[in-house]
């Protein structure tokens, strides 16, 4: 038991190359260390992964029998046959009454485990589910939405290569978001020749570092955003030789750029212009430069209309498809792709009638598509690896929510504050039990692949969610050994005979929305090293080659079948990750629609030319609350477990130094944040980092952990306890989680904190 295991990170999207040590006791982590070997991360890792042993030991109320609840609330132990049969019952009960349609689906995995829910779509199929939604869709559907537009493929930056970096909203030495981040971002601020540029109110780890941090008044990105655009075009900056190759729709934007109020947008930012202007400048005259914006901006004002002018920014430089900007990337899913309708022609949910982009429902309708007395309502939800009563605005309300569905079933490792509520929770193996993967792969120009096998055994009890999907699909008697014999008896003549028969097994619509399921029970049991769950990465090996042939063969598989199989083979045997494709950077132009940016989308462009000159702030909210801000130790509600922080255990609101000597704040003095939905008690924690009228509360704390029978106990703030449903983006419904209007009182001095928290300090 005393070899290093290679495993990954499941903390962030980066999912770091890591091994654990194993310790005589077969179950804890003893040591973890960086995987030298992951084809990404190379041996980085940041503080948070050593603390994994939190994750897979924490004293965090563990689920290891299905449970079923009672009418008092509580919950009975069930056994595995008598969940599946009676869920499977009320599903098809529902789907009776009011039609599969009506079953929600949420969720699918977190930033670790992608695998099992890949095989959803099944159970999905099996009792005719049509909608779901995910984390994705309170965050990056707004950009994938403008992407689908502008380029019809996704795209992601090259930080790493880049001469500047643009980082909006988005602070990568605490959050990541590429791979070593710091290491990178260390690189770039110690040389010369390179440099960041960060627009955040606050001055982070990262706006640190930067040359140019613009510490703009929070929600006005859409302001300083339009007025660098505008000085690119005003002063001569952009790239028309580039454009007039490559872009489209130029003639539009210019318009509308000519007639940008520059200076006083940069008042109602409230940046110096001039600091602007030099910004703008440093970025014109870059050879390359990748931006990337996230929450800051993605769950703020202008959410969708911030991510397109933001694309404006480097395209008007001629910032894409050259090394060190931005690239359409390879994968093994079609993550982040859109079919980019116009806006009011896109699919919309039952109810509401909002947009549903990449597949997904706004997660701000949820509770609004269930609450009301329309006939299309959902009566049931199948949550799947996520929390959403903690992670989705307004938790009081999805709760309330969820009491008025008819079935709610929850797939989980832990009793979380979703499961609490649920009918039915079933448990499944931690994702260092089983083999799991993500489909966050977008590094380029090489793209990656892990396929993570168990470090530790399961307990008794669980099971993977693969196994949950074929046995509910089976339940509900939608496949069974007439479907799987005649492939079984093909996959015996060879994976050439398997793949002729899956594709007339596929053949039949109904059957192929099954396959996740047929491949598990048939290709499955046949993989090496019980590596069953694997079997969906067979078809997804083999669509990459047909997707993307030329980079599969450069990256050294060769073409074809034969390529999709030898693919396959290296993502069972290469327990450390392995590169799957490799593109030359050009590549990127083959995956834009038509070879070609286009820049104008008029619904925005409409937006952007009739902005309003912002008005003053209300006196009844004086703050802006950003509420769910990424620290040293948050890691959404992955970790549940509060010893798992070797500081800001408190989970502490951040205030600036300005305002708490204005109302006579010092650390670790408890106030009351009060927004439009709510009030919450917190100690503060004042910092010159902050502008004045700015607040932040750190995400994933005021989860409500509890050890067995024993009361759960909840440290901080719930963010969602303060936020609101119907404050979100008036296009793709993304929530303003970032710009929550609020008020403070300090409370009487009576209660002792811990505050004893600083950030982090920098050496750059
Ligand atoms: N440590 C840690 N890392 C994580 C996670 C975690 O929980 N903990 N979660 C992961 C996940 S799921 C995600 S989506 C990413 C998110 O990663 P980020 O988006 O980087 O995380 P946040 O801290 O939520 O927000 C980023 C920044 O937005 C700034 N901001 C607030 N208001 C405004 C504004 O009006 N304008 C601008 N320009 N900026 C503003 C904040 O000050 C903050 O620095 O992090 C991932 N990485
Ligand atoms: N106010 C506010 N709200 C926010 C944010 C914010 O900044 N502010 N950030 C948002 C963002 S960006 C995100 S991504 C979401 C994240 O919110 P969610 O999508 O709800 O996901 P997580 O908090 O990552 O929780 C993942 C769940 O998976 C469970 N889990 C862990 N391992 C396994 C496994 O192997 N199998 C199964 N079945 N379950 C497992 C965990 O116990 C946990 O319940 O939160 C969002 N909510
Ligand atoms: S949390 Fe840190 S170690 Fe874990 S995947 Fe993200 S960057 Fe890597
Ligand atoms: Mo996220």
């Amino acid at each position: 038991m005393t070899e290093w295991r290679p495993t990954a990170c499941i903390l962030c999207e980066c999912n770091c190359g890591i091994q654990v040590l194993v310790g005589p006791d077969g179950r804890t982590f003893e040591k973890i260390r960086g995987d030298k070997q992951h084809p990404a991360s190379a041996g980085y890792t940041c503080n948070k992964a050593l603390r994994l042993d939190h994750y897979q030991n924490g004293r965090t109320g563990r689920l290891t029998a299905p449970l079923r609840r009672r009418p008092d609330g509580g919950f009975d132990e069930i056994d595995w046959d008598t969940a599946i049969s009676e869920i499977s019952a009320g599903l098809r009960e529902i789907g009776r009454r009011y039609g599969g349609e009506s079953i929600f689906y949420y969720g699918g995995g977190g930033q670790g485990n992608h695998l099992g829910g890949a095989y959803a779509p099944a159970t999905m199929a099996a009792y005719g589910m049509r909608y779901r939604s995910s984390a994705l869709a309170q965050e990056k559907t707004g950009d994938f939405w403008v992407s689908a537009r502008m380029f019809g493929h996704p795209l992601r930056s090259d930080v790493e290569h880049a001469e500047v970096a643009l980082f909006i909203g988005k602070n990568p030495y605490q959050s990541h978001g590429f791979p070593r981040a710091r290491s990178v971002l260390k690189e770039i601020a110690r040389d010369p020749n390179r440099a960041i540029i960060v627009l955040d109110p606050v001055r982070t780890e990262t706006a640190e570092m930067a040359e140019f941090h613009l510490q703009l008044r929070p929600g006005t990105d859409v302001y300083l955003l339009m007025a660098m655009a505008a000085l690119l075009v005003r002063d001569n900056l952009i790239d028309t030789g580039w454009l007039a190759e490559h872009a489209e729709g130029l003639d539009e934007v210019l318009s509308v750029m000519r007639a940008v109020p520059i200076e006083k947008y940069c008042a109602i930012a409230d940046v110096d212009l001039e600091l602007v202007i030099a910004a703008t400048r440093r970025l014109a005259r870059a050879e390359s430069v990748a931006a990337l914006e996230d929450l800051g901006v993605q769950m703020n004002r202008y959410s969708t209309v911030v991510s397109y002018v933001e694309k404006l920014l480097w395209l008007l430089t001629g910032n894409l498809a050259k090394p060190g900007t931005q690239y359409a990337f390879t994968g093994l899913t079609a993550l982040g792709h859109d079919r980019g309708h116009p806006a009011g022609q896109w699919p919309t949910s039952p109810v509401v009638g909002a947009p549903i982009i990449s597949g997904l429902v706004p997660c701000n309708v949820i509770s609004e598509e269930i609450l009301t007395d329309h006939p299309a309502r959902y009566r049931a939800m199948f949550i799947e690896s996520s929390n959403p009563v903690h992670s989705l605005a307004d938790s009081a309300r999805m709760r309330e929510a969820l009491a008025a569905l008819e079935l709610v079933v929850v797939i989980d490792v832990a009793m979380t504050e979703t499961a609490r509520l649920a009918d039915y929770v079933l448990p499944a193996p931690t994702q260092f039990e089983k083999y799991e993967a993500t489909f966050f792969n977008f590094d380029f120009p090489r793209n990656i692949f892990h396929l993570r096998r168990p470090v530790l055994p399961a307990p008794e009890g669980v099971l993977p969610e693969p196994e949950i999907h074929a046995r509910l699909v089976e339940a509900a008697g939608a496949l069974g050994e007439q479907d799987y014999a005649p492939l079984r008896a093909a996959l015996a003549q060879g994976r050439d005979a398997y793949a002729l028969a899956m594709l007339t097994a596929s053949a039949d619509p109904a059957k192929a929305k099954l396959a996740p399921v047929l491949l598990y029970r048939t290709l499955g049991p046949t993989l090496p090293n019980d590596a069953a769950a694997a079997a969906l990465l067979w078809v997804a090996a083999h669509n990459c080659v047909r997707k993307f042939p030329a980079s599969v063969e450069q990256a050294g598989y060769g073409t074809g079948l034969p390529a999709g199989e030898r693919l396959f083979e290296a993502i069972l045997s290469g327990e450390h990750g392995i590169v799957t494709t490799e593109d030359s950077y050009e590549e990127t132009w083959n995956r834009l629609r038509g070879k070609k940016v286009q820049l104008d989308i008029p619904e925005l462009l409409e937006v952007v030319a009739g902005l309003p000159d912002r008005s003053s702030d209300s006196d009844d909210w004086p703050f802006v609350l950003s509420a769910g801000e990424r620290r040293a130790f948050t890691a959404n509600t992955i970790m549940r477990d509060y010893d798992w922080r070797k500081r800001d255990g408190a989970g502490l609101l951040r205030i600036s130094a300005i305002d708490a000597q204005r109302l006579g704040l010092v650390a670790g003095d408890r106030v009351r944040v009060t927004t439009r939905r709510g009030s919450a008690e917190v100690a503060v924690e004042p910092t010159d980092r902050m502008r004045a009228g700015h607040l932040a509360l750190p995400n994933g704390f005021g989860l409500d952990v509890a050890e067995a029978d024993a009361e759960p106990i909840s440290i901080g703030v719930a963010p969602n306890e303060l936020t609101r449903f119907d404050s979100r983006d008036e296009w793709v419904g993304t929530p303003w989680h970032k710009y929550v209007e609020a008020r403070l009182e300090p409370l009487p001095n009576d209660s002792a904190t811990d505050a004893t928290t600083t950030l982090d300090t920098v050496e750059a």
